[in-house]
């Protein structure tokens, strides 16, 4: 048995999920936040038979798409002393969807 994690965006969670039950897959869904953009995410955790991973992933895949790049203005701070905020235009990949495949050693139910 394997355990997907895949991480999404909020705009994705309603299409994912609506798929992935309809596919009969289970799902447990996390509110997260990107460490990098600070920005809410979604993190889906998918208990599934390991012949069962390649279609969850391409589920996911339908419904999300690619990354694409768009610019955001990140904080930028600067100087030792006194601290300045200011905003610095940087180019990000954003969509698709980051996913994680970790074996389960053990899965019980009561
Ligand atoms: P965030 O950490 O908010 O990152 C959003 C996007 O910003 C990333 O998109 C990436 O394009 C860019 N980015 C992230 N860290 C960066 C850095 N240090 N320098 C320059 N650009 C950076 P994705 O790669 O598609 O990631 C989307 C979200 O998936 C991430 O949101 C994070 O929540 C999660 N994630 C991605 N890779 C991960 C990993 N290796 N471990 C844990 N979580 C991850």
């Amino acid at each position: 048995m394997k355990l997907i994690y895949a991480i999404i965006r909020n705009d994705n969670e309603d299409d994912v999920l609506a798929a992935l039950n309809k596919e009969r897959f289970q799902v447990t869904k996390l509110a997260t936040t990107g460490g990098f953009l600070r920005k809410g995410n979604v993190t889906l955790m998918i208990g599934t038979d390991d012949d069962k991973v390649d279609a969850c992933i391409d589920v996911i895949r339908k419904e999300c798409g690619h990354s694409q790049r768009i610019t955001v203005n990140m904080p930028y701070i600067s100087g030792t002393s006194m601290v300045n905020y200011a905003s610095m235009p940087m180019q990000v990949e954003v969509g698709g969807a980051t996913i994680f495949v970790v074996n389960v050693d053990r899965f019980e139910k009561f």
